[in-house]
């Protein structure tokens, strides 16, 4: 068994901050970074160590953020540069880590290279972006899709060429073929590196090297098209290996790829330890599932077999070779105590039995903002309550196709990114306390006068509670984070059993993914302790609705 490279980065536990939405320090019903530093103690006690937080740059908010129109400026919704800096500071003070957003697949259309690569076909910026002259018919030059509905070329009347936008059409890709945009981004990642961040979250990475004969997408799904058309192009690896060469290789900090399209197959080339990329990367396999022709809005069935799968498979292909991230959600996708949970009836256990799957899987744990308290999708009543482009862009798309509002309306609720953007829910007062201002950005969840932070806090067996127990025991014990990983309910719908083994320990996690009770004997050795349950009584083989078990082979 080959020993696992140790390093920080495998043995830290990420707390992903969508800041729009963590806590609002000035009333203006935005959250904001002074929002974030009243929070730190909070942070601290949860016991998470990397705090990611989104874009905080200066941006016209067309996808909240990623849509960058000043890297080396902090939007004033946000704060300044000095809180950004006091932020830092209060992290370091408490032994905690920052990694922050880099979204350099694009720019805004708003960035000063942009405006001036518009402005004439002979501007020195021209090929700072993708332009491409319409086919002879004047089509766009290829049937690219945007991630967010409609073509992925928008038509430039003044200089009768198309530029490429996979995202929206305020996102232009930039040309990375073009050293002198590469140069651009080693400088503001050395910028930012500069400053003591302990790293960044690489937005979208596997997209930066683009196919350079542009072939149209034939794939039948659209999570098919981005592994084979958009992601893992010819020179991705060329542009990864300059990048850290220039920029990350001097410092002592993290990179985590967030890795729209890489599969099993390709991943260790990205995260491969002899490869010299990317420290580990947020793959979107699982994230995907569901995903039809045109994306999530075309939804496809599937189960907890298809998410084991996943899981087996890439623990298999990655082994002791690489390093990958555990979510189950982020501001990209449904909560995942809605989506694969059960945010009813069984709301609070399935919230732990989520919490011990992502603290007990191999790879760096990431918890999303709420998740420690169980918060749960959104049933916005009108598409007026969306902010989301994604989905209002979708809505647009499949409102000319005749579908009425309250069809889309069932989707959203279900696959919306809003359901993971609104506000956190900190207590039973105004706008979940989340800010003091009449409007906020958006709504608030109606379930915020039970489900919030205080409440946790006055209740022994909240989610919070358990939160902070399991993150305690998964620093307890090295066979969490270093450990051999094997499943052993391998075919079982409903059951996800699997062990953790290394020389000094095993442990066997026992989760039912249903409410119905099952006895689980016969996948347990007869010498096995109870460690932790999400019920307050342990039971004996018997593994009852949406029960979490985590169990020490002596
Ligand atoms: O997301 C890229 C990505 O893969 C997601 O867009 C995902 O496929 C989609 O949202 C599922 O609905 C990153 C950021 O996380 C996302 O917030 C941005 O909108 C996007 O890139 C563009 O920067
Ligand atoms: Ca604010």
């Amino acid at each position: 068994m080959s020993v696992t490279e140790k390093a920080w980065w495998k043995e830290k536990i990420i707390y992903q901050i969508y800041p729009r939405s963590f806590n609002d320090s000035n009333g203006d019903g935005i959250g904001d970074l002074r929002g974030i530093i009243s929070k730190l103690d909070y942070l601290k006690n949860l016991g998470v160590d990397i705090i990611w937080i989104c874009p905080i740059y200066q941006s016209p908010n067309d996808d909240n953020g990623y849509d960058i129109s000043d890297y080396r400026a902090i939007h004033p919704e946000f704060g300044s540069l000095e809180d950004l800096e006091e932020l830092l500071k209060g992290l370091h003070d408490r032994g905690m880590k920052l990694i922050m957003d880099l979204v350099v697949n694009h720019t805004s259309d708003e960035h000063d290279f942009f405006k001036a690569s518009r402005s004439s076909l002979d501007n020195s910026y021209r090929d700072y972006y993708i332009w491409k002259k319409p086919k002879p018919d004047g089509s766009p030059p290829t049937n690219w899709m945007s991630f967010f509905g409609g073509s992925a070329w928008e038509y430039d009347e003044a200089s009768k060429e198309y530029y490429l936008h996979l995202f929206t059409k305020k996102q232009p890709d930039l040309n990375w073929e073009n050293p002198k945009v590469r140069s651009e981004i080693y400088d503001i990642i050395n910028f930012w590196l500069d400053k003591g961040i302990d790293g960044f979250r690489l937005d979208v990475i596997p997209l930066i090297s683009k196919r350079p004969d542009y072939p149209d997408a034939t794939q039948d799904t659209f999570p098919k098209v981005i592994e084979q058309i958009y992601s893992n192009g010819p020179k991705v690896h060329d542009y990864i290996k300059e990048m850290i060469d220039k920029s990350f290789s001097k410092y002592d900090v993290m990179t985590v790829g967030e890795g729209p399209g890489i599969n099993k197959d390709v991943a260790l080339q990205y995260i491969g330890n002899d490869r010299k990329e990317l420290n580990l990367i947020f793959h979107l396999d699982h994230m995907y599932l569901g995903q039809g022709e045109n994306g999530k809005y075309t939804p496809t069935p599937y189960n907890l077999l298809d998410v084991k799968r996943i899981f087996n498979e890439w623990d298999k292909a990655i082994g002791d070779e690489g390093w990958i991230s555990i979510f189950m959600d982020n501001h990209d996708f449904p909560r995942m105590v809605s989506r694969f949970g059960n945010d009813g009836q069984y709301r609070v256990k399935s919230s732990k039995l989520m919490c011990m799957l992502i603290l007990t899987l191999r790879g760096t744990p990431c918890i999303y903002q709420g998740s420690e308290i169980g918060m749960t999708n959104v049933a916005f009543k009108s598409m007026s309550e969306y902010r989301d482009v994604e989905t209002i862009n979708f809505y647009h798309e499949q409102k000319k196709l005749g579908m009425s509002e309250e069809e889309f309306l069932v989707m959203a609720n279900e696959h919306g990114r809003d359901n993971a953007r609104t506000p956190m829910q900190w207590s039973d007062e105004k706008n979940a306390g989340f800010s003091s201002s009449d409007k906020c950005w958006i709504n608030v969840n109606p379930n915020y006068t039970n489900i919030n932070v205080e409440a946790c806090q006055q209740d022994e067996n909240s989610v919070l509670a358990f939160y902070k127990t399991m993150i305690k025991l998964r620093k307890q014990v090295d066979t969490f984070v270093y450990g051999q990983y094997e499943e052993l309910s391998k075919g079982h719908n409903t059951l996800y059993i699997y062990r953790r083994w290394d020389d000094s320990s095993e442990y066997i996690i026992c989760l039912n993914f249903s409410a119905i009770e099952i006895n689980i004997a016969s996948y347990l050795p007869n010498t096995a302790t109870c460690v932790l349950t999400n019920y307050t009584s342990t039971s004996t083989n018997q593994l009852r609705a949406w029960e979490a078990k985590l169990l020490r082979i002596n």
